[in-house]
């Protein structure tokens, strides 16, 4: 018998590629679809996985739908990696936020414990939990001090996963995922906002970027290397948590030399730093230790930093072409 595993956020990035990636390994995938005025499966279908998924209307903020879910469709995991993801929204909706992000993962655990407490369950958690770290390179045990209203809901959810393990024996795991990117990222995101930026100026369609900080730095890794340390994090005997990243930080500046590189331009020209796009509290750094997840879990990243840039580019310009086209 295949496995049955529910995705919540299975519109998002992450839940694209771990859908891909369940489906290669035999499961019925069951994604949580929140309804929208328009339309949200555009990942799906760049995937071509839309028609091998079981779509269940339902809300991260509706415990009911969530019950209702679990007790139709048997899952033997649920990944919950539905959430209001863009930090800097965050300071605009904290409530929203909250709600979705913090409060979602609750109802969601809460579901499973009265519905199936057997059910494997995964938190999608973030390095936005540490803030600010004391030492320079973050592990499971350093100190969590969230620098936004994100941050903070994300670890109420952390620490809600890891309370309902220890208070009801639930193996629920959260996998602390520092940032990762692919061609499926979505617009608003730093990444992606250039990559799509640098096909619209290399084929004329631009003239120039503006970002916010460019001094932040990023431990920057590839979703589709990520989505399979979530899967593995679920197939250990003994839930835990675990710190996923690549161990290199590189900042918004290098990114951009990186990716207007890789259409022969210089990003000096073109990219501008904007106070719009700053915001109220920043991480400057973030790098993360994955030597954990390595011993016990197999697990490493192994997509570079400039792959992934000219994977993401090259994506985009293609995009941008199409659009011309029609
Ligand atoms: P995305 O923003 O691409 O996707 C978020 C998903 O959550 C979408 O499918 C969205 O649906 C869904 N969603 C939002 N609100 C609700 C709700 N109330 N009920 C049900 N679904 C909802 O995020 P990513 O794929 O990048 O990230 C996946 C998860 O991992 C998120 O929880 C994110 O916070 C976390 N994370 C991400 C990292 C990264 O670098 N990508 C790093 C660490 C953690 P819709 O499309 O309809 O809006
Ligand atoms: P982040 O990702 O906040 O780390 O959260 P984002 O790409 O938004 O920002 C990364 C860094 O780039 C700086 N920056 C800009 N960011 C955006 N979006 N737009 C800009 O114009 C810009 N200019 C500079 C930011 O200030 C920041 O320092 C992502 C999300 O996927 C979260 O859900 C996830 O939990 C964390 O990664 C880990």
């Amino acid at each position: 018998m295949s496995k049955r595993a529910l995705i919540t956020g299975i519109t998002g990035q992450d839940g694209a590629y771990l859908s891909e990636f369940l489906l290669g390994r035999d499961y019925t995938v069951y994604g949580l679809l929140a309804r929208r005025s328009s339309d949200t499966k555009w990942r799906l279908r760049e995937l071509n996985i839309l028609d091998r998924i079981e779509l269940i209307e339902g809300d991260l903020t509706d415990l009911s739908s969530l019950a209702r879910a679990i007790e139709q469709f048997k899952f033997d995991e649920v990944y919950n990696l539905g959430a209001q993801s863009f930090v800097s929204t965050s300071w605009m909706q904290p409530i929203l936020t909250g709600y979705a992000t913090g409060m979602g993962a609750v109802h969601l655990l809460e579901a499973i414990r009265l519905v199936n407490p057997k059910i494997r369950f995964y938190q999608a958690s973030s390095s936005e939990m540490f803030g600010n770290a004391r030492e320079p390179l973050i592990n499971e045990e350093t100190r969590f001090y969230p620098r936004s209203p994100y941050g903070a809901a994300k670890l109420y959810a952390h620490w809600m996963t890891v309370n309902y393990r220890e208070s009801f024996g639930m193996h629920a795991t959260s996998g602390i995922l520092f940032n990762h990117e692919s061609p499926l990222r979505g617009i608003e995101f730093v990444t992606r906002k250039i990559t799509d930026a640098v096909a619209r100026i290399k084929l004329g369609k631009r003239r120039e970027l503006q970002l916010g900080n460019l001094e932040a730095k990023r431990d920057w890794g590839f979703a589709g290397d990520y989505v399979q340390a979530m899967w593995m994090m679920l197939q250990q005997p003994e839930p835990a948590d675990y710190v996923i990243a690549t161990g290199r930080s590189t900042s918004v500046r290098e990114f951009c030399d990186l990716a207007f590189r890789c259409v022969d331009l210089d990003y000096r020209k073109y990219v501008s730093s904007d106070a719009r796009f700053m915001r109220p509290a920043e991480i400057d750094v973030l790098l993360g230790d994955a030597s954990n997840a390595k011993t016990r879990l197999g697990w490493a990243a192994t997509t570079s930093l400039e792959t992934l840039v000219s994977m993401m580019v090259e994506a985009d310009l293609r995009r941008v072409r199409q659009e011309l086209n029609h």
